[in-house]
């Protein structure tokens, strides 16, 4: 009688306690490696997210983090995600460690991880994204482009399905990390701590002057007392256009709105395109490492 023995192997079902031990094996490996960089890989691994996410089209519902199809050449070869095998390989050994983890909901636990170690808001998670084959790369061109204004702004995140304020709030993102001239061409940080979240990006848009960077490298923005810092055209458009404008003088001045809108509107970039099993009112809620 061999009709009982199928189906007998077990099928693992993890639960919050499981995706807590994975974030908590990102957090422990993004303070060991404190050599890279400003002396952390947050920033690479949100810019991960980022571009796993940002891909997203709500007419057609293709692209978005669903899929983690940056791992095949056509996606991880377009122009805006150079440098980002950098995060990807970062993770390699919290996937091996975690083989049920997808890598799909890996990068996006990593980019809520990066968040919240460097004492950003909570970001409530939800899991349930598949890999998916190099059949469902997206085009190139989707991501924006640093180089134009504002209704090139409007036109990508409003294929997201975001709006002006959201728009707003998710450009506070440049708070962390710096431009290296080996991936997109620029150069620096935007502010004096990039590793740790604030609205700094914000109040130094609003209080500094900015001037053109004399380089040879593309158009970018220096601030004129100290030259240290940058600003990308399409940072610039966030303090010059009138909607938009609104929201960064809001955000300089309150760092509890920006946060508070910061975290709903990452939320929902991560989840952008996701068919989730998981109910909205159950996400999941990290612990911190310093919590
Ligand atoms: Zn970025 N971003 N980004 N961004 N980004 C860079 C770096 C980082 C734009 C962009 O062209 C660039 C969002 C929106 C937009 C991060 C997060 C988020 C860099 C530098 C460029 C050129 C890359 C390099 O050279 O390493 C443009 C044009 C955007 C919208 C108009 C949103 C939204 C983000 C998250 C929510 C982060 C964290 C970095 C820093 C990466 C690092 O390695 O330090």
């Amino acid at each position: 009688e061999l009709f009982g023995q199928t189906n007998t192997k077990k099928i693992f079902t993890p639960r919050f306690e499981d995706y807590q031990k994975v974030y908590d094996q990102i957090a422990k490996l993004l303070e060991e490696h404190d050599e890279y960089d400003d002396g952390s890989y947050g920033p690479v691994l949100l810019r991960l997210a980022w571009h796993a996410s940002g891909t997203y089209d709500k007419l057609t519902n293709t692209g978005g983090s669903n899929g983690a199809t940056m791992r095949f050449a056509p996606e991880g070869d377009h122009g805006a995600n150079a440098g980002l095998k950098a995060a990807r390989d970062f993770l390699e050994p919290v996937k091996e460690a975690f083989p049920w983890i997808t890598y799909s909901d890996l990068w996006i636990l990593a980019g809520v991880c990066a968040i919240q170690e460097m004492q950003g808001p909570k970001i409530p998670y939800r899991a349930g994204r598949s890999d998916r084959d190099l059949s469902f790369c997206t085009p190139d061109g989707r991501l924006p482009d640093a180089s134009k204004g504002s209704s090139h702004i409007r036109a990508i995140f409003g294929r997201m399905g975001f709006d002006d304020r959201a728009m707003v709030a998710l450009s506070g993102a440049h708070a962390l990390g710096r431009c290296h001239t080996d991936r997109s061409g620029y150069s620096g940080p935007w502010t004096f701590s990039p590793t740790t979240m604030t609205n700094d990006y914000f109040k130094l848009l609003v209080e500094e002057k900015w001037q053109y960077k004399k380089w040879n490298g593309p158009k970018q923005f220096e601030d004129v007392k100290t030259k240290t810092l940058m600003m990308l055209p399409t940072d610039m458009e966030i303090i010059k256009d009138k909607s938009f404008k609104q929201y960064t003088e809001l955000y300089a001045k309150d760092n509890d709105a920006f946060f508070k809108d910061f975290s709903e509107a990452v939320v929902t970039l991560f989840e952008l395109g996701v068919p989730f099993e998981q109910p909205e009112d159950q996400r999941y809620t990290f612990k911190s490492s310093f919590d």
